[in-house]
């Protein structure tokens, strides 16, 4: 589960990935960030504990656009925050991870770092 792109919009291309600690039944995702120097950067995006969870993972890459979020969907707008907006627009490639049957979240590139977001559960 890889999935490539530009998610901070420098131009130079990131990797999503997943990986699995088996010892420690941990998983998490991460995203390699290439920089203008040509180092990587490794940033953790989730750490979580299930590690039987990952069968039922699936991570993709999100169109450019205007996305209405859980929080506008499920609860009502009242209950939107300047966290958990309305609706937001993703202005680079956008990581996004879906949890079969149950919730989508994205992580987009927002102010110079990665932002969780609820779209679906
Ligand atoms: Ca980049």
């Amino acid at each position: 589960m890889v999935v490539d792109g530009d998610f901070d919009g420098n131009g130079l291309t990131d990797t999503a990935k997943f990986y699995i600690n088996e010892n420690k039944h941990q998983y998490g995702l991460f995203a390699f960030m290439g920089q203008p120097s040509g180092e990587t950067t490794i940033v953790n995006l989730s750490l979580l504990k299930n590690h039987d969870l990952h069968t039922r993972l699936g991570v993709s890459k999100v169109k450019l656009g205007r996305y209405e979020t859980a929080c506008s969907k499920g609860y009502g707008r009242s209950y939107c925050t300047s966290t958990q907006p309305a609706s937001i627009t993703l202005e680079y490639d956008t990581i996004s991870v879906i949890t079969f049957g149950t919730s989508e979240s994205f992580y987009y590139w927002n102010e110079g770092h990665f932002s969780p977001i609820l779209i679906a559960d």
